[in-house]
């Protein structure tokens, strides 16, 4: 048992750390976790906490548990788990999700940009069906560990919705031009056993060991180097995401060249009223 801590308060997801980890939860299990507008905005409120948080250094994204009915048995209460089940139909209207300020939105495609550019592991926690726009939500995290019950698909085509962004170049790239369009086109849905086999998830364990299992991923991660694996993300981005990854990237490298007396020299010398010195400065090959 490993305690987490709520580190803010939301309505429709949870936000915990524990030991430089932090958990965000979309908290709607009634709905298979389905994303409101205002779950979408709480995430991307969570997720640039995380962004900023300097002592957090893995983020995990999963969902919320379905409470057990009386009677019911492991196994029909293990096929009611949800990663999450991509926006809520509920509130689909014309031009987008609609929620309390009667403005359609598709937001989460903002989301899926801040796991992108988080600059630190995201993993998802997939403890049941990723579906919709859930399945798109784990495919853009870093690393994808499941329990053996989940269930991995996308709708779009059946229920009159696409994600021809993310959900269909970055499908492709992790599985194949071939299978992602037997993904869209055919709707079907794919056992945890199936997307390892297709390497959609690095893992597949049973469902009582899902957590345990993503700390110690995480906590493997927590023992190198974060600016490594900062810019060895932003550097697998960046051909995907064009100009807008190699401006991460290229982010980074100027993060880094400020660390050094190199990047300081021009404006000590501007300010010292001299001629800068960048002889003192190594020329490595
Ligand atoms: C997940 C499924 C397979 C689970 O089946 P199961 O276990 O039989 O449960 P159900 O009885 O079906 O569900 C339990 C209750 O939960 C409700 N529910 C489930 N999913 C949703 C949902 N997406 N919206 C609203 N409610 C949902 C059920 O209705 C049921 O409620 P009750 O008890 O009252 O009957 C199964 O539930 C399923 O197939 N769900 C639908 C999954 C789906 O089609 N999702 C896709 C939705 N569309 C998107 O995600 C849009 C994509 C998108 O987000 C996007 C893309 C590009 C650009 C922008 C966007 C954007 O929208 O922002």
């Amino acid at each position: 048992m490993r305690i987490w801590t709520p580190i803010k308060a939301y309505e429709e997801i949870r936000l915990e750390a524990y030991e430089g980890i932090a958990k965000i939860t979309i908290n709607r299990p009634r709905y298979r976790n389905a994303f409101t507008p205002l779950t979408v905005s709480e995430m991307s409120d969570a997720l640039r906490l995380c962004h900023e948080a300097q002592d957090i250094s893995v983020v995990v994204l999963t969902g919320g548990e379905t409470p057990r009915e009386v009677g019911q048995t492991d196994e029909a209460w293990l096929r009611t788990q949800a990663f999450c089940a991509g926006g809520d139909m509920h509130v689909k209207g014309r031009g987008g999700y609609v929620g309390g300020d009667g403005v359609p939105r598709l937001n989460v495609l903002e989301v899926q940009k801040q796991i992108r550019t988080m600059p630190k592991p995201v993993i998802a926690m997939v403890n049941g069906f990723a579906i919709g726009g859930g399945h798109v939500l784990h495919l853009v995290c870093d690393l994808s560990i499941a329990s053996d019950n989940a269930r991995f698909g996308q709708t779009g085509p059946k229920v009159g919705s696409f994600d021809a962004g993310f959900g269909a170049s970055y499908l492709a790239r992790v599985v194949g031009q071939k299978k992602a369009r037997e993904i869209w086109f055919l709707c079907r849905q794919y056992t945890a056993d199936e997307a390892a086999q297709m390497g959609l998830v690095n893992k597949v364990v049973p469902y009582a060991d899902l957590e345990d299992e993503v700390v110690a991923w995480a906590k493997e991660m927590q023992q190198h180097s974060p600016l490594a694996l900062r810019m060895i993300k932003a550097g697998l981005n960046a051909e995907l995401d064009g100009q807008a990854g190699i401006q991460q990237l290229a982010g980074g490298c100027t993060m880094l060249y400020y660390l050094l007396d190199e990047a300081h020299e021009g404006g000590r010398a501007l300010l010292e009223k001299r001629e800068p010195d960048w002889s003192k400065f190594p020329k490595l090959p």
